[in-house]
């Protein structure tokens, strides 16, 4: 996969091995349903694969990734939740509104980041095509959804 994350491996002096207790609120928008779920099935399954329990992922859904923010804020408001990964997909293409929704999500999820002083991951893809996005998402370029969900565990390994 091409990717600049580094390994979890490369990270062995922080504690990354007690993901089993730490709960997880996955956030996904439904524009771009085919892409966003290739994303959160990535990034489920990279969480189960790092010993995240099935209980501690909670799906949320909202309508667009303008709404991740909101979507976000109210899980990471919630004490027992440790870390939110949201998942979107804006395809400039389709959209006007290409900016102000990319614009708005990012600094929306910055800010419920450091409000709740909890990971909240952007995991939204921005590309020209759906094929972009689709190679992004289980495609010839990996799943964007897996990286988020390794950035997650290594942010509460901090
Ligand atoms: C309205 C809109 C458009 C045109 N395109 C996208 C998109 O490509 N990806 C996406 O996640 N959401 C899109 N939306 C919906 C907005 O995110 C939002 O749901 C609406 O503007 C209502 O606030």
């Amino acid at each position: 996969m091409a990717s600049n994350l580094k390994n979890l491996s490369d990270y062995s002096d922080k504690n990354l091995t007690d993901m089993g207790k730490k709960k997880f609120a996955i956030v996904v928008s439904e524009w771009n349903e085919e892409v966003t779920e290739s994303l959160y099935q990535g990034a489920y399954e990279t969480l189960i694969a790092n010993g995240v329990t099935k209980e501690n992922i909670i799906k949320k859904m909202v309508p667009g990734s303008f709404e991740l923010s909101m979507g976000a804020q109210w899980m990471a408001q919630k004490e027992e939740i440790d870390a939110v990964i949201c998942l979107g997909c804006v395809i400039q293409g389709e959209t006007r509104h290409f900016d102000f929704i990319c614009d708005a999500v990012a600094h929306g999820i910055t800010n419920v980041s450091l409000k709740y002083n909890k990971p909240v991951i952007f995991g939204v893809l921005t590309p020209n095509t759906q094929q972009q996005a689709l190679d992004r998402a289980g495609g010839k370029h990996g799943n964007k959804g897996d990286e988020a969900a390794i950035t997650a565990v290594k942010m509460l390994g901090f």
